[in-house]
């Protein structure tokens, strides 16, 4: 009797083994479903200190005058580019921010450059050139020189290329 319980057992235990080995399969608990956040990840965050946040962004005017290069730089040390313009909401909050920043509708500049190649415009923060406001006849390379950098406010609320080494008010975009 005792003999047989010790097989019983010891079948027990084979065939378990057995089990796990070829049917693993079987035994797999299935994927639990998660549901996704409402939002993506960026969009949960707040701007930091003194960013003010629009469309999933957050930007910064700079007043202080500087060359293309320059603001590009101090938006880099900030954490993020020169902005990025995707639509006519970005483009009316910017210009408020502006406003506000610096007590009129000043020039400043912002991230669109074909300093890589003339008439080939890129946003330094590597996003897709959809939205444009330039004014007439811009951009132009006006009397031949080099224009490669472009301000906003220009003849009230258009966009013109200019030599970058001008010294123009900047934006700042930066993810949240
Ligand atoms: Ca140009
Ligand atoms: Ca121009």
């Amino acid at each position: 009797m005792a003999s047989a319980l010790r097989l019983i057992v010891l079948l027990c235990l084979v065939v378990g083994q057995l089990d796990g080995f070829f049917f693993p399969f079987l035994y797999r608990p299935r994927p639990q479903h998660r549901p996704r956040p409402q939002h993506p990840r960026s969009y949960s965050k707040a701007c930091p200190s003194g960013w003010s946040p629009c469309g999933g962004r957050c930007f910064i005017v700079q007043a202080r005058k500087l060359t293309v290069a320059d603001a590009e730089r101090n938006c880099i040390r900030l954490g993020g580019n020169l902005a990025s313009i995707h639509n006519i909401n970005d483009y009316n909050w910017i210009r408020g921010m502006v406003k506000k920043a610096c007590g009129s509708d000043v020039r400043a500049w912002i991230g669109l450059s074909d300093a890589i190649e003339d008439g080939k415009w890129l946003w330094t923060d590597g996003s897709r050139f959809v939205f444009s406001r330039w004014g007439r006849g811009e951009p132009n390379n006006y009397g031949g020189q080099r224009e490669d950098c472009t301000h906003i406010n220009f003849r009230g609320e258009y966009w013109n290329d200019e030599p970058c080494s001008l010294k123009y008010a900047s934006v700042c975009v930066r993810r949240r």
